[in-house]
């Protein structure tokens, strides 16, 4: 891919089929969405998946390729259009309407800096990240053509073999180490970054210095794979390409650099000719009708988040890729009232937060992290079998020195928490509670308690507002609610419904011990193999 690349041809002419109907939006300097070619009201399709995050992705390709016509839908926008300042997102630094999923103030994840708040108002627009809320926990997810892969880090992780069958016992480890995890890794573009770039460049200087205090206190590190091309952030670096991963981009959106599903799965898929998306399409029902097909019932959104108009199709199998939460949230409703009565009770079940939690050190004035610092992190420190804890070493881009290591750790947490329906609001409600966060910074504290004492440093109590050492509140990586062998079969398909299947994070009964869309690809590989050999 050559340093100035985007989406390559093919994606773009699909993905930007009907741009007139984008006027609206162009008008007012925001970034288009291609709804001209929407799916029409009644329509009838083979094939309806709900989302374009890693599982429906790989869902609509796979079905695509085996000749069959796949109709995609997805809430939020294209992002296939730049605003009035010539880019598709906004920094991180400099977070706008693009950057939140209709809020009206931010909620970034280090909410302050030397103790002041830095949210802000934003107008309320069909942004890129959604900050979900529930009683106990913030739930940050993709929004739009990409899901998730449009706000990550980008980290592509193999979970460590012989962990594997604690994650999903009831999948066959070798299929999904000699055949799975490699096709996925190899359709998500996953690489390693140059070690001899990596040891040298400014922009690593926060990794460098993560890895010494891991290695001065004992604990094993590795260099994990990314979906970041390192050639262009070579040119980045170099100075002879927009800056994008050394610009502060990542949580509202990579405008080059990244290798989304944009670029790689969706792409592909767009190449067959044979999947239409549908955005800012809304699924909000599914119901069996006559001759074993099923009915959606589609809410069409505008930038605002307001429903203009309402569709029902119908299609011969539908497939839920909305991400954990998406999927959890539609089923539990679903089942609650009485739409999909036969579903089993374990829907809703066995959700957890990956066991994610956050937190910085203070380094001392010798150990600088550098104000150059990439967005896209390449190292973990792995303790799982000693404490529980496998920690990123994560970036804190804000383009000043701030001596200041920032850490994501994924943990060993029993806890999970179900969603249920709530007549009285109309809502589903995640029975998640905060103080279950506990097991997770014990965990966490396993690493960074020993290297601050061989250090002789502290935690930074500056960064998430009330003096508080660890992020405790938010997951990045919702995983469960509907788990693979329970909610479904072993193949994700549900319980109750022929031709209804689950594709997505929603089969991982909660944790993956590492960071979890590699996991998601390469299960959702494995099951629709299956799916189309023996289903279609
Ligand atoms: P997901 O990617 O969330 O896609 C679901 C899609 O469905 C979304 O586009 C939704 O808008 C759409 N949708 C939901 N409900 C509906 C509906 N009713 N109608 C129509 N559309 C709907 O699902 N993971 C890693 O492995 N490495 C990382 O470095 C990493 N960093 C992260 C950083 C951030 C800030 C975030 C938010 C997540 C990160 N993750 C990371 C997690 C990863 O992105 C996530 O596990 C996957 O995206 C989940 O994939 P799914 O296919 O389950």
């Amino acid at each position: 891919m050559s340093p100035r690349s985007s989406l390559p041809d093919v994606s773009r002419r699909t993905f930007l089929a009907g741009a007139g109907a984008a006027l609206g939006a162009t008008a007012l300097g925001l970034p288009g969405t291609a709804t001209a070619a929407a799916i029409p009201n009644g329509a009838s399709v083979p094939v309806l998946v709900i989302g374009t995050g890693y599982g429906g992705a790989v869902t609509a390709l796979r079905l695509a390729q085996a000749g069959i016509d796949v109709q995609l839908v997805e809430m939020g926008m294209a992002w296939d259009t730049p605003g009035s300042d010539g880019k598709i997102f906004p920094t991180s630094s400099a977070p706008d309407q693009r950057s939140y999923w209709l809020r009206t103030r931010t909620k970034q994840p280090v909410s302050n800096f030397f103790g002041f708040p830095i949210d802000k108002d934003i107008p309320r627009y069909t942004g890129v990240l959604d900050a979900e809320e529930f009683a106990g926990i913030t739930v940050y997810q993709g929004r739009g053509v990409g899901g998730g892969s449009l706000v990550n880090g980008g980290m592509a992780v193999t979970p460590r073999r012989d962990l594997f069958n604690q994650v999903l016992p009831t999948v066959d480890a070798n299929e999904m180490y000699d055949v799975y995890y490699p096709r996925a890794n190899a359709a998500l573009g996953a690489k390693l970054v140059d070690p001899a770039w990596w040891g040298s460049t400014p922009a690593y200087q926060y990794s460098r210095v993560g890895k010494k205090h891991a290695e001065r206190s004992g604990f094993p590190w590795r260099f994990v794979p990314t979906v970041y091309d390192w050639d262009y952030m070579k040119a980045e670096a170099a100075g002879t390409a927009t800056k994008s991963a050394l610009a502060g981009e990542v949580l509202y959106g990579n405008n080059h650099g990244k290798l989304s599903l944009q670029k790689t799965y969706l792409a592909q898929a767009a190449a067959t000719g044979r999947v239409n998306i549908s955005t800012l399409h809304r699924v909000t029902s599914v119901r069996p009708v006559s001759g074993g097909r099923y009915a959606v019932v589609l809410e069409v959104l505008n930038t605002s988040g307001t429903v203009t108009a309402t569709k029902e199709v119908t299609a011969d199998k539908v497939f839920f890729a909305g991400g954990s939460v998406g999927t959890s949230k539609l089923l539990t409703k679903l089942k609650a009232t009485g739409v999909l009565p036969a579903l089993n009770g374990e829907i809703g079940k066995g959700w957890g937060d990956n066991g994610n939690v956050m937190c910085g050190r203070a380094n001392h004035m010798w150990d600088p992290t550098g104000s150059l610092q990439s967005t896209i992190p390449t190292i973990g420190i792995d303790n799982w079998d000693a404490g529980g804890a496998f920690a990123e070493v994560a970036p804190l881009p804000v383009g000043i020195e701030t001596y200041a290591s920032m850490y994501l750790s994924i943990t060993r947490t029993n806890q999970r928490a179900s969603f249920s329906w709530n007549p009285s609001t109309g809502k589903v409600d995640l029975s998640w509670q905060t103080s279950w966060k506990q097991t997770s910074i014990t965990a966490a504290k396993s690493i960074f308690d020993k290297i601050n004492s061989k250090e002789g440093t502290i935690y930074r109590t500056d960064l998430f507002g009330g003096y508080k050492i660890w992020n405790d509140t938010l997951t990045y990586h919702p995983l469960g609610g509907a788990v693979l062998g329970k909610a479904t079969d072993n193949y994700g398909r549900l319980h109750g419904y022929p031709g209804l299947y689950v594709v997505d994070g929603a089969l991982i009964p909660g944790a993956a011990t590492v960071n979890p869309f590699v996991t998601i690809t390469a299960l959702a590989e494995r099951n629709i193999e299956k799916i189309r050999a023996t289903d279609f």
